[in-house]
């Protein structure tokens, strides 16, 4: 079974493609966050992701895999989430190649395991917007749309607005929060202190911090965790 997820207030996401050790692990764990996602776009191969896996593997804390690529599938995960680039110019990354890993290793698929979730990409510079030929910038209304569509037309249970490596426009992210009901709602972009993480929480269910954990700002993770767990949704 995919971990039970809807209540997380906060997530980190490691990216196999950057140094991780024990003492990057154990900051980590220790800070309260939820639960642990790995995944990244450049340069993940099974070697980089069965490594971070086997680094987390000590730990009780939930641990799941973005799938971004096919070769880098690693069974042991407590759970899987599967992103489809709603606002992609490709249909490869709407459902490409997810049916090419159906074909190819459906039979091998726990669906329960499976967590679909809807991305919505905002930041062109980041490289999963280069890669997936986003369309963005975007208006609210029309990453609202989208977000609609996720819920009511393709029953896709989280929603993931990504602003990777910026952080986002907090009207847009409440907007997106306000117009739906069902799905929950995840954001990631540019959080590394408290205050930033105040503000996301405010409008998503889940924030997802990544970069910061690379950099000095690992300093406030910690106070991340803090600052989402302590602030109620704005709705
Ligand atoms: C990336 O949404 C996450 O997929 C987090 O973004 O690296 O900017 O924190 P940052």
């Amino acid at each position: 079974m995919f971990p039970e997820w809807k209540n997380w207030r906060h997530v980190v996401k490691l990216d196999p493609d950057k140094p991780a050790d024990e003492w990057l692990v154990q900051k980590v764990v220790e800070s309260g966050t939820d639960a642990i996602v790995v995944g990244g776009t450049q340069n993940i191969t099974r070697q980089n992701v069965l490594k971070l896996f086997k680094l987390l593997k000590p730990y009780p804390l939930p641990k799941v895999l973005e799938v971004s690529t096919i070769n880098a599938i690693t069974f042991g995960f407590d759970g899987y989430l599967i992103p489809i680039v709603l606002n992609s110019n490709d249909p490869r990354w709407i459902i490409g190649a997810h049916k090419e890993a159906v074909k190819l290793v459906g039979d091998l698929m726990e669906w329960d395991e499976i967590l679909p979730e809807g991305y919505i990409i905002l930041n062109p510079d980041c490289a999963a917007a280069k890669l997936s030929k986003a369309l963005c910038p975007l208006g609210k209304e029309d990453a609202l749309a989208y977000a609609n569509c996720a819920e009511h037309l393709f029953s896709l249970p989280l929603i993931y607005i990504e602003y990777s490596g910026t952080f986002g426009d907090t009207e847009l992210i409440s907007h997106i929060k306000k117009g739906t009901n069902k799905a929950k709602i995840f954001y990631g972009g540019g959080i590394d202190d408290a205050k930033k993480a105040e503000i996301a929480s405010k409008f998503a269910d889940t924030i997802v911090v990544g970069n910061m954990i690379y950099t000095d700002s690992i300093k406030n993770l910690k106070d991340t965790v803090k600052a989402a767990k302590s602030t109620n949704l704005e709705l």
